[in-house]
């Protein structure tokens, strides 16, 4: 079993005592449910949690839901992508939509895994993202995971991780940088590029290199697997801005997909390779050429520019009309067919040449 917040391998224990979070008094109180019927014990199970040993003693105490090891083998996704190439706001939008039934169509149910974590996302991301407030940055130092899901579909049911951790981090060399650690046990990547940023406050990655990605290429490359297993695809987001730019209208139009189609997947990433080449951007074309079963998509989180509020000097944004994400599932839903979650002749071709 490897965590997926601390990456360690240890056994998970097996004793009856587990964690249950304690509202009033803010702390994990240990509870013996060996007594309790079978019933109750799997309710408590299902709210409960398991510290982490963290073996190697490198990251602040931390839970696991107490039925993280009860489904197939955990997923763990990572976001990679410059500072403010908007790797947060996809993320929120993929989570909200995939909550509200998104993934149905493919015969995906979604809940939350770890209820905790799930609110305390909801309640800084995806409420705040529904009134049209621009999220806050990342801040740096984040070594926790956002998000723990539990997808149940056609390939079984499966806990999804999530993570997402500043750009600043992504960008760092030290070797010993714990929030990028994630990469050594993310089974998926989401690469998130965004075409021309104009209204960023941040420094934009200049095209002719992509830090974050070359960082994280090389890292996931040293892994004793290799990149042969490892499924990734590319996030073009920000499309919004190429609503009327060939080919990204095309599939900005088509909103929504409702079926796996990998000759359409394929038609899709070429399309995005086509434009990331001819921008100049292909330093973020690292990713399609690394691995072996990689998509590309264009999608676009909020569907419009956020709009600075108050006077000068202050940097909250809002998003005046609403959000309208476009697109965010289908990254999601390569990943799920490139790992086995989505079943089918389709779904085992997405991603391949
Ligand atoms: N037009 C547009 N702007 C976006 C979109 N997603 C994010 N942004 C803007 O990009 C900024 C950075 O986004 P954020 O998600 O924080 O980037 P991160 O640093 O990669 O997590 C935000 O302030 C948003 O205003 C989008 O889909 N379209
Ligand atoms: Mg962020
Ligand atoms: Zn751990």
């Amino acid at each position: 079993m490897r965590c997926p917040i601390c990456a360690d391998e240890y056994p998970w224990p097996d004793d009856p005592v587990i964690s249950l979070f304690d509202e009033e008094n803010d702390a994990y109180q240990l509870v013996d449910v060996s007594t309790a019927t079978p019933e109750k014990q799997a309710d408590l199970a299902r709210r409960g949690y398991r510290e982490c040993p963290n073996p190697s003693g490198d990251t602040p105490q931390h839970y696991l839901p107490a039925t993280y090891v009860d489904y197939l083998a955990p997923l763990v996704i990572g976001l990679v992508g410059a500072p403010a190439s908007g790797k947060t706001h996809l993320l929120t939008a993929m989570i909200r939509q995939a909550y509200m039934g998104g993934l149905r169509a493919h015969r995906i149910t979604t809940a939350a895994l770890d209820f905790r974590r799930h609110a305390d996302f909801r309640s800084r991301y995806i409420d705040r993202f529904e009134k049209g407030d621009a999220l806050p940055g990342t801040e740096t130092g984040v070594v926790e995971a956002a998000d723990i899901l539990l997808l149940r579909g056609p390939g079984g049911e499966r806990p999804v991780t999530f993570f997402d951790v500043a750009g600043e981090d992504l960008q760092s060399t030290a070797a010993l940088n714990r929030s990028s650690r994630f990469l050594v046990g993310a089974n998926a990547v989401i690469f998130v590029y965004a075409p021309e940023d104009p209204l960023e406050t941040k420094e934009a990655a200049a095209p002719t290199e992509n830090r974050s990605f070359d960082l994280a290429v090389e890292r996931l490359q040293g892994r004793p697997a290799g990149t042969d297993r490892l499924p990734v695809t590319v996030a073009v987001t920000k499309s919004d801005r190429l609503r009327y730019v060939a080919p990204a209208d095309r599939w900005l139009r088509r909103g929504d997909e409702h079926m796996v189609d990998a000759t359409r997947i394929r038609a899709e990433s070429r399309d995005v390779f086509s434009y990331l080449h001819h921008i100049g951007a292909g330093a973020s074309l690292g990713p399609f050429e690394t691995f072996k079963r990689c998509t590309l998509h264009f999608v676009s989180a909020s569907g419009g520019d956020a709009i600075p509020v108050g006077g000068r000097g202050n940097l909250d944004k809002h998003f005046a009309r609403g959000v309208r994400p476009i697109r965010v599932l289908e990254p999601l839903v390569s990943i799920l067919a490139m790992t086995g979650m989505i079943t089918g002749p389709e779904a085992s071709k997405v991603g391949l040449p």
